[in-house]
């Protein structure tokens, strides 16, 4: 079974410049096969020489890229090929790539409550796309859901109007059994929801804001980004981030907001600051929190986001590194100005309120079986597999038989997370607030409370480890 599942990988590897439909068929088959015949074993890395980032002083590094922001408002969104710089104009580190309107990540939108989305897309792909908006509360036909595919050379408008809070939300492609790769070749962004609440803390805000889109990834030997997956989750060697190899940031002696995204396909990192200082956690997936916290560590899966607050005032000259304590990868270095302190201060009282949904009317299970299932059935495109009263509070438990790190997403509504037995056995100061993500582990049991008093219609629940999802772990549910 290795054999044949490495095969694949190196035709897939070779051949995946550009998305190709025999060299992802064979994989999902391939997969599908290994993890009917197996007990579901991680397979094992080859070695990998390059450890990225670096750790030393002889890394040359490039200015972090920081997507251009833009309104969603009346925009023109066109996915397709295009060739991105990963490094610096003098010193270019040039990729083929899928990426929106020639960003790797796309632009950045940013509007408030209240607004109007109205984003006409263009799909200049070879394959099938969609674009989903996740952590968006949007009707069923906004979703970008797999029903509801862009064909090549096609184009649709989505638009909704933004009902949610504050929060940092993000988009990217939700084609069946395409997801991974498209993700992986370049295509997710950003998009900030802004609100009236969130401006009253008066918190740092222009170039003292950064979104920060944290993944890895692999290139062949020209330096093109590839898309070589394993059952157990694509597993890069190099980590981006905003599409930036080895960067640094430039910052004043300020404090600084800083909207992170764990936009890889499989990978957690585990954030560290290199002096030891802690992050000011004041947000995540559903906006802000009650209240801030002091973190030292935060370790986040794929399509959790955070909002942090780094304090760099009494820092004058030093250099700070972003560390991923898991791989042990230096993420970003920043590089701290020898020039007055700017005025600004970190938040100490209440950020927002987050009212407590009420007591449960029932509770569903969710087992999230093998590679490819979600309570031992692998996801079809036409089948809904249960129906959820319209403004009804749930309890829905999350359990797996193994193969974790599951992180386990729901599209129409976010979850307020009560409790985690087994495994790490407690929740974090970024799962209190509300979530649309949370990271399930091997011998977990996750407690949400979750209601969708938004919109009826069909919505997913699936895990955002990406390979899994176009595995099959995913399932439709209608809210009636
Ligand atoms: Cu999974």
């Amino acid at each position: 079974m290795s054999a044949k599942f490495s095969r694949v990988q190196s035709e897939s590897s070779s051949a995946n410049l550009l998305p190709n439909h025999m060299s992802r068929r064979m994989f999902m088959y391939t997969a599908a096969a290994s993890v009917g015949a197996l007990a579901l074993e991680s397979i094992p890395l080859p070695a990998m020489a390059a450890r990225g980032g670096g750790s030393g002083g002889a890394v040359t590094r490039y200015p972090l890229h920081v997507p251009p922001t833009v309104s969603p408002g009346g925009f023109t969104l066109t996915a397709a090929p295009a060739t991105v710089n990963l490094a610096s104009t003098e010193s270019p580190s040039l990729s083929s790539a899928l990426a929106y309107n020639g960003f790797l990540p796309g632009p950045t939108f940013r509007a408030n409550k209240g607004d109007s989305v109205y984003v006409s897309f263009a799909n200049g792909l070879a394959d099938e796309t969609t674009v989903h908006w996740h952590g968006m509360l949007v009707a069923t036909a906004q979703d970008g859901q797999p029903q509801d595919l862009v064909a090549p050379g096609g184009s649709r408008l989505y638009q909704y109007p933004i009902v949610q809070r504050a929060a940092l939300n993000w988009y990217h492609p939700h084609p069946h059994m395409m997801t991974g790769e498209q993700v992986c070749l370049g295509l997710a962004g950003a998009f900030i929801v802004n609100d009236t609440i969130e401006a009253a803390l008066g918190l740092p805000a222009l170039q003292y804001e950064v979104p920060l889109i944290v993944r890895d990834a692999n290139f062949d030997k020209a330096g093109n980004l590839i898309y070589n997956p394993r059952t157990t989750g694509f597993d890069g060697n190099t980590p981006l981030v905003n599409g930036t190899r080895s960067p640094y940031l430039d910052v004043e002696r300020a404090v600084y907001r800083f909207r992170v995204l764990d936009g890889a396909n499989a990978r957690l990192f585990r954030l560290v600051l290199s002096n030891g200082m802690p992050f000011t956690l004041i947000g995540n997936d559903g906006g802000l929190l009650a209240a801030p916290v002091n973190v030292a560590e935060i370790e986040f899966s794929p399509g959790e986001r955070l909002d942090l607050l780094v304090d760099f005032r009494g820092l004058s000259g030093a250099r700070v590194m972003l560390h991923d304590a898991n791989s042990g990868w230096d993420l970003l270095e920043f590089r701290v100005a020898n020039s007055a302190q700017v005025t600004g201060t970190l938040p100490t009282g209440a950020l927002s309120t987050i009212t407590p949904l009420p007591t449960a009317a029932l509770t569903r299970y969710f087992s999230f079986d093998g590679m490819s299932k979600i309570n031992g059935k692998e996801y079809d495109l036409n089948r809904i597999d249960f129906t959820v009263p319209y403004g009804q509070t749930e309890r829905w438990v999350f359990t797996t038989s193994g193969n974790g790190p599951h992180p386990v997403h729901v599209h129409g509504a976010s979850f307020q997370v009560q409790s985690r037995t087994g495994g790490r056995g407690r929740l974090f100061p970024w799962e209190s607030g509300w979530k649309d993500t949370v990271l399930l582990q091997d011998h977990e049991t996750i407690d949400v409370l979750i209601r969708f008093d938004q919109y009826r219609g069909r919505y997913l629940i699936h895990c955002h480890k990406l390979e899994h999802e176009d595995m099959g772990m995913m399932a439709n549910f209608e809210v009636i």
